[in-house]
């Protein structure tokens, strides 16, 4: 692997990354393993040991870990026509976000705070809201104060990459073992309309020059991190018209240097964002637009669908945010105790529990064995994280979405709604948008729902389904589909595809 490679020349290494075919692919028909369930045979046990429990570089991960970021680095080098870092609300949550920025002597003590009350908070990233290595000093200050203070902490960093070449060695040497760049482009005729300009030695460069000097140093940053052995991820924000066609360019460009996943993130773009998109009526991708677009990309190479866009001061599970739990004047008032071996308990717990979810999963797969069909349909779940269908249809904020079929399950991303239950009563004016969200679903996984909402997502075709209540999410969907399969079988019902239906959803388009 590249990590026992680092003294080799420069050309051998560079052999082996363009060999290195992304996150663990597996031997079977190049479905892939990494970020769906338990440890993949063709990882290597020290991958295995930096992404197991990393919620957004393994998606099984992400049920069960936390992750916070730290705002510390206010300044950016390059504008991102999606970007408006002055933009705060409480409802708000989106990257370049944030409610409060940090010195890393706060950030320090939040991170030890978050860890002593969350002991699944596994990781801590510097996602911003400027770029962490436009703020070099901050930043690894920051990472200095918390690999002393907690070492059992993975520290993890997200750029747009400009100035990384610079950084390679300092991010090695704070043993930073994640690394996410934002590569929109490899081609600055496209560049040119996603950033009007970059910084770059003390002067502002616009147009295609600005483009052009940004991919190569995000290239060049790329592959001086897959040869220094630190897992890459890429991020590319779709943004139809401009560059969805031109992002199969870049997966290929990404995964030829060794980049470790790729995750293809819809644009959040809305006129009160106050960016340029939002102002010029540049609409995001659609939920179809977008799967489309991950599916193309995902052979060789692994593709992340169940990131959250979180903002740069995010805390907790992805998907939920717990930041306001840890306001700098609450932490400031906390006596922190930082118990490295009741975290490591804590831990242990939750990974027997992750284990017990893989098996009860592989052995609902080994009744499907025998079966082979070309039907395969998605799943709607309401879920409050550890892998588990335990959150009520009205408390739902969003449904998680599994696709089905005799391969087995997988995710394939969530989709936001607007909460149907509101002060005990159902709001019969938002159910017909959670349809709408979810109406390419066969059915919905709960652990409870009331007969109004039952009877209409019945009406619109969508199977209410609370019978596996509390119960492992995939096993229960494996399950489910041996028995819609059976009814197929029998006649009982007729599989239509729903490939073309119509969803919106109550926030924005989220996967
Ligand atoms: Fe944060 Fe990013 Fe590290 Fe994760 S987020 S710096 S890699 S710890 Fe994750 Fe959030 Fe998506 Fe980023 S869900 S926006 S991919
Ligand atoms: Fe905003 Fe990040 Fe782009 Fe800078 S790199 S303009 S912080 S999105």
């Amino acid at each position: 692997m590249l990590e026992q490679n680092q003294t080799a020349p420069l050309e051998e290494v560079m052999q082996q990354i363009a060999e290195h075919k992304g996150c663990g692919t597996s031997s079977e028909g190049g479905k892939a393993s990494c970020g769906s369930s338990s440890a993949p045979e063709d990882m290597a046990p020290e991958v295995w040991e930096k992404v197991k429990n990393h919620p957004c570089y393994s998606e099984e991960a992400h049920h069960h870990y936390a992750r916070m970021h730290v705002a510390v680095a206010p300044a950016c080098n390059i504008q991102c026509n999606y970007c408006n870092r002055k933009y705060d609300c409480a409802n708000e949550s989106r990257p370049g976000v944030v409610s409060e920025k940090l010195t890393p002597e706060q950030a320090s003590k939040k991170v030890l705070a978050v860890a002593s009350t969350i002991p699944q908070m596994t990781v801590l990233g510097i996602a911003g809201p400027g770029d962490p290595l436009a703020n070099p000093e901050k930043t690894f200050k920051t990472f200095e104060l918390i690999y002393k203070a907690a070492p059992d902490i993975k520290l993890c960093l997200s750029t747009n990459g400009l100035a990384l070449p610079d950084h390679v060695e300092t991010i090695k040497s704070f043993n930073v073992d994640h690394v996410t760049i934002t590569i929109n482009m490899v081609d600055p005729e496209v560049g040119q309309h996603i950033y009007p300009w970059i910084f770059w030695k003390h002067k502002r460069v616009t147009g295609i020059e600005a483009a052009r000097i940004l991919t190569e140093r995000q290239m060049l940053g790329l592959e001086m991190l897959t040869a220094a052995g630190i897992l890459c991820k890429v991020n590319s924000v779709m943004i139809p018209g401009i560059n969805d066609k031109h992002l199969v360019e870049v997966n290929r460009a990404v995964k030829s240097r060794g980049a470790f996943l790729h995750n293809i993130m819809p644009l959040i773009s809305a006129p009160e964002h106050g960016t340029v998109f939002g102002l010029n009526g540049q609409r995001g991708p659609t939920a179809q637009e977008l799967k489309a677009l991950q599916d193309s990309c995902e052979g060789e190479m692994n593709m992340m669908r169940h990131c959250r866009q979180c903002r740069a001061d995010a805390v907790g599970l992805l998907g939920e945010d717990r930041s306001a739990e840890f306001t700098t004047e609450k932490i400031m008032e906390m006596d922190v105790q930082y118990d490295i071996e009741k975290r490591r308990a804590y831990q242990e717990i939750v990974e027997q529990d992750r284990q017990e979810k893989v098996a009860a999963k592989n052995a609902e797969l080994l009744e499907l064995e025998e079966e082979y069909s070309e039907v395969k349909i998605l799943v709607a779940v309401a879920t409050k994280g550890s892998g588990r269908i335990n959150e009520h249809f009205g408390h739902a904020q969003e449904f998680q979405i599994y696709e089905v079929g005799t391969g087995g399950s997988k995710f394939v991303g969530h989709r936001r709604v607007d909460l149907y239950c509101q002060g005990g009563y159902g709001e019969e004016d938002t159910l017909p948008t959670v349809i709408r969200a979810i109406n390419d679903c066969v059915a919905v996984f709960v652990a409870k729902i009331g007969g109004c909402p039952k009877d209409e997502l019945k009406a619109a075709g969508i199977d209410p389904v609370d019978k596996y209540a509390h119960e492992f999410i995939e096993q229960s969907a494996v399950r489910y589909f041996k028995e819609y399969l059976g009814r197929i079988k029998s006649g009982e019902i007729v599989h239509v595809d729903r490939g073309d239906a119509d969803i919106r959803q109550g926030a924005y388009i989220a996967a």
